[in-house]
């Protein structure tokens, strides 16, 4: 068989099972195709894609000027490693860091390799600058985080399924409890080896939780006192995903070290970076750290028409609007209807909690559901059914969305 030619979803999904590590259970469909807010399986069904690829896709699927910036560059130059300069990398870095509001950018590629330039560079500036003992730095985590799998990131999370039998761990992080200001405080003052805090301003994986209102900005009032770093990790809920162009723009709240991946990229391109002020940033010296990947010309080209989309088609304030519309309609709907017992998030970042237990399969019996009635969603834990379409959505595509969901839930 001529390899990737047409299949079944069927034989798709046998060569993945047979051939491929099994470390994900995806959901039982097939896709072949996407193009905004739409994606179809290789039978051509067409479903709406409220998952964005874990809100990688935020300007739509094969965003035209996002792939066409894409396709320009790979037929020019696609890599040159950081041995040699390239014509596309100093723009870039230029154009993002003015665009968030830092000094410099260290580009990488994936998510978790950005959260690890951050612990690193975090590391760095508490022995280089804040004058922490050598080896004994520490950095403040929130429990129940995602940031990633290598296993450093691992090391500091309480999911036993991402923890487990991956040990030895890395040491240096203590946990604390999410949108719990009084431990932060607790920590900070009792401990001058801090180095930083690292928090996600939205815990995305653990099921969409909101901290309370501000909670990002007594936190980084906090680490001002105490001479620590705040980092925020908007891989998941930066570019626009939870209506401004970073979650933490709700608080006014300009981190110390921001960590971005994802829909840097608009999901074409493995784009990743951190940013930061040269007081922080300029404590990484060459051969510090590097990757053959990192700031390629592609990845730049493609970052910089990506967020030139994201101002352009004012994707922060479509969140807004749609967000506000989807969680009235969602609330109105848990009212009636006793499988839904609430509905969270901001922005196009929202889940729904069902009423019933962590260990049960009705989430992912509705996201089946879902997937018949023609909308693509995922659980994260047992009962919380994340949606996050792609930005670029209208009101009208909202409102189908909507009552699909409605419907598919009344069924149940
Ligand atoms: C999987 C979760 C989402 C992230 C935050 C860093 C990273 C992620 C806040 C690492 C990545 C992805 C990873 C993917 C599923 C997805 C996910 F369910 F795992 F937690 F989105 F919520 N910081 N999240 O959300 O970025 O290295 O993946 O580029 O690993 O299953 P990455």
């Amino acid at each position: 068989m001529a390899v990737l030619e047409h299949l079944t979803s069927q034989q798709a999904i046998d060569l993945e099972n047979k051939y491929g590590a099994h470390n994900y259970h995806p959901l039982p469909v097939v896709l072949s195709k996407g193009e905004g807010v739409y994606v179809w399986d290789v039978e051509g069904k067409k479903y709406y894609d409220f998952l964005s690829a874990y809100s990688a896709v935020n300007q739509g699927h094969c965003h035209p000027k996002i792939v066409g910036a894409m396709t320009k560059q790979a037929q020019t130059l696609t890599l040159t490693s950081r041995a040699f300069y390239n014509d596309k990398l100093g723009s870039y870095e230029k154009f993002a860091s003015e665009y968030f509001g830092f000094d410099k950018l260290l580009p990488m590629n994936t998510g978790a390799e950005a959260v690890e330039t951050a612990l690193k560079l975090c590391r760095k500036w508490g022995y280089e600058v804040k004058g922490i003992a050598e080896n004994e730095v520490e950095i403040v985590v929130c429990k129940n985080n995602f940031h990633g799998r290598t296993t450093t990131i691992i090391s500091f999370s309480n999911d036993p399924v991402a923890r487990e039998n991956f040990g030895p761990y890395t040491n240096g992080f203590i946990k604390i409890e999410y949108d719990n200001l009084q431990a932060l405080e607790e920590v900070l003052k009792s401990n001058d080896k801090v180095a930083g805090f690292m928090v996600e301003p939205i815990q995305g994986e653990a099921g969409v939780y909101v901290p309370s209102e501000g909670y990002l900005s007594a936190a980084k009032a906090l680490c001002e006192k105490y001479n620590v770093l705040f980092i925020a990790d908007e891989v998941q809920t930066g570019v626009a995903r939870t209506g401004k162009l970073l979650a933490v723009n709700h608080e006014n709240v300009q981190p110390d070290i921001l960590i971005l991946g994802k829909a840097l990229s608009g999901g074409v391109y493995p784009v990743s970076a951190v940013l930061a002020n040269d007081s922080i940033m300029n404590v990484i010296k060459p051969g510090n750290h590097g990757s053959t990947f990192g700031g390629n010309p592609i990845a730049a080209a493609v970052a910089v028409a990506a967020l030139e989309v994201v101002t352009d088609e004012k994707l922060a304030e479509n969140a807004e609007r749609l967000g506000t519309i989807f969680r009235e309609e969602l609330a109105k709907f848990a009212e009636e209807n006793d499988l839904v017992t609430l509905v969270r998030g901001k922005g196009l970042l929202n889940a729904i909690v069902i009423n019933d237990s962590e260990e049960s399969d009705t989430a992912w019996n509705i996201c089946l559901k879902l997937r018949d009635n023609g909308l693509l969603a995922k659980p994260t834990h047992g009962n919380i059914i994340r949606f996050a379409p792609p930005l670029v959505m209208n009101e009208t595509e909202l409102r189908d969305c909507i009552s699909i969901i409605k419907k598919t839930i009344a069924e149940f």
